[in-house]
């Protein structure tokens, strides 16, 4: 029996349609530099908030209504689920799922019973993917929701607690494996502190590193190829996170000898708690040769905490692709709605307008980002305003051809530097709009 009756597969209808059920912009197989929207753009549908968030804030319950759903812990229920979140992936046309291993199957009595039912709901996961070719964009383990994590896990004061949670991921890499994941992700979680009165740092973190070292090891000797992240996030539920934005894991990851197996998932809202924008963390990960992949869900600038909303600021999007169109695009990672319906958007229909409204926006910003690249004035002002570094002095400083001593020479000759150019902030955005 169909879940969502009342909606067959979502078409392109372009940007004249007004049925809130199709696409107005994206438009899988259409070419944008050489390269479909589908794989440019890599969309994939979180299994946490679309499928198992109920809508409960910390104010009240659930409010969800998933008549599929008989609100059950039962291994039955969520072997139902399954067929339910393909059926709307599948409608979607989202190429991509990812998921954590508590969220698709129930955490048992024990460990092994945990286990057992993973491996089972798993079973059913393959089919669907079969049924479908629907792809695991990435698996995780939910290492933060089970009370024995209240002291973090791979950083818990309890090596019991530690030795839980590598039992854990070694079980999700190899269900991420089986099932083809391309990738799998390390969300900190509770990995940080609200206290140094009880917190050893060094400590918690040697053993985090420690701990991912063990899950790179593991992946090897099982063969699983598939790309590592972590995903910065400055807050929530800790004060202090260890992973709290793209530079401080990019340097706990050299400090500790992963960078070469470790990219980093970016997440919008996770940006902005941090005090930066999406467009500095890509940047800074970018740079870095670290871009891997992007949670597209935003945050609302007026809350301060993580409200996981879609993404519709068309600015943003532009922003995003912009970026990561300069690295060379996505390769192994996606654009994942890590995203969830307001409490108050509690209809299964609403998952549906949630979803691709978000994708269009992607799409949009797409669309827009390829036209200020053809156009090129925002590239050739940015080569221009660093042309001092192209030829002479610059180009002589850059090769370390230089030293303090003989730049003191040269400029003493010289008197003073040459006047510098205008920024031409105003013109830029001003260009930037021209697109929108
Ligand atoms: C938490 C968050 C996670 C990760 C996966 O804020 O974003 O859901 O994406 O664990
Ligand atoms: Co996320």
């Amino acid at each position: 029996m169909e879940a969502f009756p009342s909606v067959s597969n979502i078409p392109f209808e372009g940007s004249g349609s007004t049925n809130p059920l199709a696409f107005k912009h994206y438009n899988a197989e259409e070419e944008v530099e050489g390269r479909t929207m589908r794989d440019h753009l890599r969309f994939s549908v979180v299994y946490w908030h679309t499928f198992r968030g109920s809508g409960s804030d910390p104010f009240g319950p659930g409010t969800m209504q998933r008549p599929w759903d008989d609100g059950t812990d039962s291994l039955e229920n969520a072997k139902n689920r399954v067929r339910v979140a393909f059926e709307f992936i599948d409608k979607l046309g989202a190429p991509f799922y990812a998921f954590h291993d508590r969220d698709v199957a129930p955490e048992g009595a024990s460990l092994s019973e945990s286990h057992a039912n993973l491996e089972a709901v798993a079973d059913v996961l393959e089919e669907e993917q079969q049924r479908t070719g629907v792809r695991l964009l990435w698996g995780t383990a939910n290492l933060f929701s089970h009370p024995r994590y209240m002291h973090g896990a791979a950083t818990s004061c309890n090596a019991e607690v530690f030795g839980m949670a590598a039992a854990q991921v070694k079980k999700a890499i190899e269900v991420t494996h089986r099932l083809g994941g391309e990738g799998y992700v390390f969300w900190g979680g509770r990995e940080g502190y609200q206290t140094l009165w009880n917190t050893d740092m060094r400590r918690e973190q040697a053993h985090l590193a420690r701990f991912l070292h063990m899950a790179a090891d593991y992946a090897k000797e099982i063969g699983f190829q598939g790309q590592f992240y972590i995903e910065p996030k400055p807050k929530e539920p800790t004060k202090h996170q260890y992973d709290s934005d793209a530079a401080a894991c990019l340097n706990f990851l050299r400090e500790h000898g992963l960078k070469g197996r470790f990219k980093l998932n970016l997440e919008t809202n996770h940006a902005t708690l941090a005090g930066h924008t999406m467009q500095h963390e890509l940047d800074v990960a970018g740079a870095a040769d670290a871009l891997g992949s992007i949670d597209a869900n935003t945050g609302d600038l007026l809350l301060g905490w993580d409200t996981d909303q879609f993404p519709t600021d068309i600015y943003l999007t532009t922003q995003c692709m912009l970026t990561l169109m300069k690295y060379g695009g996505l390769t192994t990672g996606g654009v994942n709605f890590d995203a969830k319906v307001r409490r108050e958007s509690f209809d299964p229909l609403d998952l549906f307008y949630a979803h691709i409204g978000g994708m269009d926006a992607f799409a949009r910003g797409l669309k827009i980002a390829a036209a200020i690249r053809a156009d090129g004035r925002l590239e050739s002002m940015l080569r221009e305003r660093y042309s001092s570094w192209d030829s002479g002095l610059g180009a002589e400083i850059e090769q370390g051809r230089h030293s303090l001593g003989t730049l003191e020479q040269h400029m003493l000759e010289l008197g003073d530097a040459a006047p510098n150019a205008s920024g031409r902030q105003e013109l830029l955005e001003n260009i930037v709009n021209e697109f929108l």
